[in-house]
């Protein structure tokens, strides 16, 4: 027997709980309403103070969504939806932690939340098909099933730079941020990283800042937000239709978002022009999706890329720092397209210097500030706009061991291999909420969170209702499936790019294309004609 070693908890007498869930963000909150609805005794266990997930941790100035806020929410309760009242087109994280807040009191979901914990390891005891929990703190728990509610984008990653431990001033990341306010008023700030954390907080940091020194290593695409403030006419709209928005969004993906029906080049350049005119006027990431074939088709892509190009070189007054902004190693899309409010402009004001990180790289961080190839720049703070180790990194740091004593972390040694991204074979009882393998980042999250969490609780009901005690994964099933969300991704553009979407971000991460690119509405079918079918692809027994 593999697993439980734990001698003062056993199995046997520890009256073991149905579901231990990790992570109390938008994914950990929702399973636990439908457990409880399935009439399931749970804990989630949290390792923030407090519900909200990536909202909790990512407080960094500008952090906002860059998906429409009527969207990116939930849609599981009409009254829910109705009360809420969101104030901006992109939500503030500010905001959309107070909408946590708010659904964690509405379901009084606390009660069940254990805050302030992390998990350190779940292991599979073979013999009384249940797991073992166990907390950094030492707490055992025994549920016979484990729900990972981890989120795609909350390990941070801090680069090992020489001498950090010297650097007289306060070092930041952005996915943890402090919870009391930060001034820069007066002072030298480097900021490392032109992600989308970076470009979110560059100009609000510099409106403050004595001086911002950007740290690029790799120019990004980015799109103006155009976010606004929503009128009292608008949200009316909105409420009066939200089944049918909710409804398409269920189908296409943002469903506020036009979906185009010609090809790139099925139209003049005129009318082209005007398509990405029109995209780049209505701001946020629409503009990725211009034409039906953006993201498979590299001449139709390189049409968006020209225009992003001259759009930077009309923003930018100096024609060098703007060639120096201007992207150009990857499509446009392939890594997630930023969304910025006066992104570019920032680099007009006398305040912020653009230092190109590739030709004279960082070397390391010195006393006074951060040191490259050719010098050092004195500063008083260094934020790391760096990064996450996405959609492994919180399902692997934990010590997780499955049928046999198998570890998650040797099984995905060459990339992660799920069945749907919700649940992967000699792993029993032990399911994921958008896992690798689904379609996650690539989506209005929530809304795939949503799809998850009702799937997987079709899948328990459906375990109740026939006594089985242990649910898992199929080999050949997920081999299928790890086949397909390749299958899918190589017929498009998006593995062209060293994206985190394919590991390329971390050091000796294995590159492989995590999320799944077919669309949600055909993710959506295909988990619907599994369950149709009896749950094809997994056992129970
Ligand atoms: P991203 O998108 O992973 O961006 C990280 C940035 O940090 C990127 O520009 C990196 O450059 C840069 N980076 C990382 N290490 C270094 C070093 N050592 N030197 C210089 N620059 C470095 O993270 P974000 O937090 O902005 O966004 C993640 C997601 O969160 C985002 O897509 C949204 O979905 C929300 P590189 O490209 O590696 O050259």
């Amino acid at each position: 027997m593999q697993g439980v070693t734990q001698q003062s908890h056993t199995v046997e007498n520890s009256n073991p709980l149905d579901v231990v869930v990790v992570g109390a963000g938008f994914a950990g909150m929702y399973m636990l309403y439908r457990l409880r609805l399935l009439g399931l005794s749970a804990r989630v266990i949290e390792a923030a103070a407090d519900v909200g997930g990536t909202w909790y941790w990512n407080r960094y100035p500008g952090a906002r969504c860059d998906a429409d806020s009527i969207e990116y929410s939930y849609s599981f309760c009409e009254e829910l939806q109705q009360d809420w009242r969101w104030t901006e087109r992109f939500a503030t994280q500010p905001e959309i932690l107070s909408y946590a807040r708010h659904v964690a009191d509405r379901f009084d979901l606390r009660r069940d939340i254990t805050f302030n914990t992390r998990v350190s390891s779940a292991i599979f005891d073979e013999l009384h098909s249940t797991w073992t929990v166990t907390t950094e703190d030492g707490e055992v728990l025994h549920s016979r099933y484990v729900i990972m509610a981890t989120g795609c984008l909350s390990v941070p990653r801090i680069p090992e730079l020489a001498g950090s431990d010297e650097f007289s001033g306060v070092q930041y990341h952005t996915g943890n941020w402090p919870h009391e306010p930060v001034d820069f008023t007066g002072q030298k700030v480097a900021v490392i990283g032109t992600g989308s954390s970076g470009i979110q907080s560059i100009p609000v940091i510099a409106q403050q800042a004595d001086h911002v020194y950007v740290f690029q290593r790799t120019p990004n695409f980015s799109v103006p937000a155009r976010n606004a403030m929503l009128s009292n006419e608008f949200v009316d709209w909105v409420k009066s239709n939200y089944g049918a928005i909710r409804q398409k969004a269920r189908l296409v993906g943002l469903g506020s978002i036009e979906r185009p029906t010609e090809s790139c080049f099925s139209v003049d350049e005129q009318k082209r022009e005007q398509r990405f005119e029109a995209l780049w006027a209505a701001g946020g990431p629409g503009f990725m999706f211009a034409f039906t074939d953006m993201m498979t088709n590299l001449d139709a892509n390189r049409e968006a890329v020209a225009f992003v190009h001259d759009k930077i070189r009309s923003i930018v007054k100096d024609p060098a720092v703007a060639e120096l902004l201007i992207p150009n190693d990857h499509p446009l899309g392939t890594k997630r397209i930023c969304v910025d409010t006066d992104y570019y402009a920032t680099f007009n004001r006398d305040n912020v210097t653009l230092v190109d990180a590739r030709a004279t790289p960082i070397t390391g961080l010195v006393a006074q500030g951060v040191r490259t190839t050719v010098q050092t720049y004195a500063v008083d703070s260094v934020v790391y706009a760096t990064g996450f180790d996405a959609m492994t990194g919180a399902l692997l740091a934990v010590d997780i061991k499955g049928k046999g004593g198998i570890s998650l972390r040797q099984k995905w040694e060459g990339g992660p291999r799920t069945l749907l991204g919700v649940a992967t074979a000699d792993f029993p009882n032990f399911f994921m909420i958008t896992g690798p393998g689904s379609p996650s980042v690539l989506s209005n999250v929530v809304m795939s969170i949503e799809q998850h969490v009702e799937w997987l609780s079709g899948l328990l009901a459906f375990a109740q209702n026939r006594n089985a005690r242990v649910v898992e994964a199929q080999t050949a099933a997920e081999d299928q499936w790890v086949a397909h969300v390749n299958e899918v991704a190589n017929k498009t553009l998006y593995p062209l790019a060293n994206s985190w979407y394919l590991g390329a971000n971390i050091p000796g991460k294995p590159r492989v294309f995590m999320p799944y690119v077919g669309g949600v509405g055909a993710f959506r079918e295909k988990c619907d004609a599994i369950a149709r079918d009896g749950y094809a692809g997994f056992t129970l027994n």
